[in-house]
């Protein structure tokens, strides 16, 4: 049993070709929007891409970047990010980020979040993110 948990750890631990961190959301109430933002690494040989993020609490998910445009910070929609071979994305302020539109809920500082990160060839990414910079 013991054997079959240790076996069971290390293919979880190999198996992970993409990985989260540092995942917080901007604290924001009910009805508000909201943004996700985190780091991601991709571990494998081949690019990986982001095409969705899921969670019930916002009306709607997004994948977006900010952009200045006649001195004014703008925003706008990206179909997909790619993730490049053994290297880091951010989603930051300022940035690419995830937005979350009519949020179902307030998001108070430290509470915790579940999202789903949706990846054409790794399986679906859990994540926890927390309310507030991590
Ligand atoms: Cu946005």
């Amino acid at each position: 049993m013991i054997l079959l948990f240790s076996m069971l750890t290390l293919f979880s631990i190999h198996s992970q070709k993409v990985t989260v961190r540092h995942a917080w959301l901007r604290p924001a109430n009910k009805g508000m929007n909201s943004a996700l933002y985190f780091e991601v690494r991709n571990n494998s040989e081949k690019p990986e891409t982001l095409f969705n993020v899921t969670s019930n609490i916002a009306g709607m998910i997004q994948l977006h970047e900010s952009y200045m445009e006649k001195g004014m910070m703008k925003m706008r929609m990206v179909p997909f990010i790619v993730i490049k071979p053994h290297s880091t994305f951010v989603f930051k302020e300022g940035s690419y980020h995830i937005m979350l539109i009519l949020l179902k809920k307030d998001l108070k500082p430290g509470s915790k979040e579940i999202f789903f990160l949706h990846f054409k060839n790794e399986n679906n990414l859990k994540v926890i993110a927390i309310v507030g910079k991590n």
